[in-house]
């Protein structure tokens, strides 16, 4: 029984994996089909006009990206419209506009499907944005692992060419768009704006220090604006229905409707669109409920760097940006890690402080350092070497981690740490008194 939502993005339940690629020949996302349903009439819209209807210019996309509330689907939940009015519009030299789909947050799965099943509406949404923006290159940088995905973007670019929607003159209007495919590497932080400029200019991808932004210092140093995929793919929505519908969808401050990836522990994991405020439980509800019928213990409602949640919070607890942030933890790039109560927490934060070790970057040592202090700390105890103080030491790593390093990766290995013990410590007391878990499946 999903709720349906009216919107033209990829929504379905189906479980990330071999089925997607088992898949990709019978789906409909090739241009006829997009344009069956209704693709690219939001960009002949904003171009041509209608009946009556004049064309829009670059204020008015802005000003209506502004009215629908849409916030960065990436992870930051950054205002959209407000980060299209940062692009200065005369500017004299090149400006870029770049899509990341370098998604690779444990958990999350959805910019993968967006571009498996929809790539057009990506296309569509980002060549709006160049228009708003005033902006003539863009790039997709397409996360390196997933290679049948890249190669689909790139004919859904030839298509798209093929059609007159990108190159020179789009539409026989003045606007002049060239989108590129970039295929990434496959390391976490290249999934950091920065460090994902870095990489597409062809060096090491290492996060630089912010500010400045990209939208002042972006690709080649010029006035760059970066969106996440999933962003790009709701603005076709919003053009051909108004800001303000997008807005209705969803709640005040939160507007539209978001992707979850439900993963872990349920009966039906996949991708789930619904509108932003919608109760935890009905996303739940939706997914088939915790896999066996077993009890729910925590979620991680954001993808591995946020902070986890008990049940108890996330049962009285909806699905958008505020609502999660009040509760304690943030809702990320929205994958929803769903963890039953076989599940020990010592163990599901060792698995998540190895990935940050591994993944860091080592260009400052708080991160590079602290990270394998905390991954080694957490393996003590769980193999039942840990010390009583160890716990405090964990708080004091993390503390001295988050906040002092260059990019986001820092405070995304502490946070976890600090919750895991706010909220579970009896079980790291145990592990370190017992030399066992709390969990019946695991003593
Ligand atoms: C101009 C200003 N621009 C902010 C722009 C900034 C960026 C956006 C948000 O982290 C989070 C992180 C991960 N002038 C500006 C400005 N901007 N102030 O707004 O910026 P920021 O710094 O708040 O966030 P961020 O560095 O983009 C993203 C979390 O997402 N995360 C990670 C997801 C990972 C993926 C993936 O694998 N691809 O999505 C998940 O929760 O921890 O907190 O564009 O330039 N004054
Ligand atoms: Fe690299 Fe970590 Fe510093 Fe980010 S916080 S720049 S990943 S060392």
């Amino acid at each position: 029984k999903f709720q349906a939502t009216g919107r033209e993005t990829c929504f379905h339940d189906r479980h990330i994996g071999a089925q997607i690629v088992a898949g990709l020949d019978g789906r409909n996302w090739r241009l006829k089909d997009y344009e069956a349903r209704g693709g690219y009439q939001a960009l002949r819209r904003i171009l041509q006009g209608g009946e009556g209807v004049e064309p829009m210019t670059p204020d008015q996309v802005i000003a209506e990206v502004k009215a629908s509330g849409l916030r960065g689907r990436g992870g930051a939940g950054f205002p959209t419209g407000l980060k299209w009015s940062f692009m200065p519009r005369q500017f004299p030299g090149q400006k870029y506009l770049v899509c990341n789909s370098d998604e690779g947050e444990p958990g999350t799965c959805k910019d993968r499907d967006i571009l498996a099943y929809n790539p057009h509406i990506v296309i569509e949404g980002m060549i709006i944005a160049a228009y708003a923006m005033g902006i003539s290159v863009g790039y997709n940088y397409i996360h390196g692992e997933i290679f049948e995905i890249y190669e689909r973007f790139e004919e859904a670019l030839e298509e798209a060419r093929a059609a007159g929607y990108l190159g020179n003159a789009i539409l026989g209007s003045a606007h002049s768009f060239q989108l590129h495919a970039f295929h990434g590497f496959g390391a976490y932080i290249c999934g950091e704006e920065t460090a994902l400029l870095e990489s597409l200019e062809g060096k090491k991808g290492q996060p630089r220090f912010k500010p400045p932004f990209p939208a002042s210092f972006g690709l080649y140093g010029k006035p760059t604006t970066i969106n996440n995929t999933e962003t790009f793919a709701a603005v076709p929505w919003i053009i051909r229905n108004g800001g303000q519908a997008y807005l209705e969808c969803g709640k005040p401050n939160n507007g539209g409707t978001k992707i979850f990836s439900m993963v872990g522990d349920v009966e039906r994991p996949g991708n789930y669109e619904i509108p932003l405020g919608t109760p935890f439980s009905t996303l739940l509800e939706l997914a088939g409920g915790v896999k066996g019928g077993r009890g729910l213990k925590a979620v991680i409602p954001g993808g591995s760097s946020a902070p986890v949640l008990p049940a108890s919070i996330m049962m009285n607890t909806t699905m958008d940006y505020d609502s999660i942030a009040k509760a304690g933890s943030m809702l990320g790039s929205g994958a929803v890690i769903v963890m039953d109560d076989t599940r020990c927490m010592v163990k599901s934060l060792l698995r998540l402080s190895y990935f940050y070790q591994h993944e860091s970057c080592g260009q400052c040592t708080p991160c590079r350092e602290g990270t394998g202090w905390l991954w080694r700390m957490v393996d003590r105890i769980e193999r039942g070497h840990g010390r009583m103080e160890d716990i405090d030491l964990l708080n004091s790593v993390a503390d001295n981690i988050q906040g002092r390093t260059i990019c986001a990766l820092g405070d995304a290995a502490a946070m976890p740490v600090r919750a895991m013990i706010k909220h579970f410590r009896e079980e790291f007391v145990h592990h370190i008194e017992h030399k066992t878990c709390t969990v019946p499946a695991y003593v």
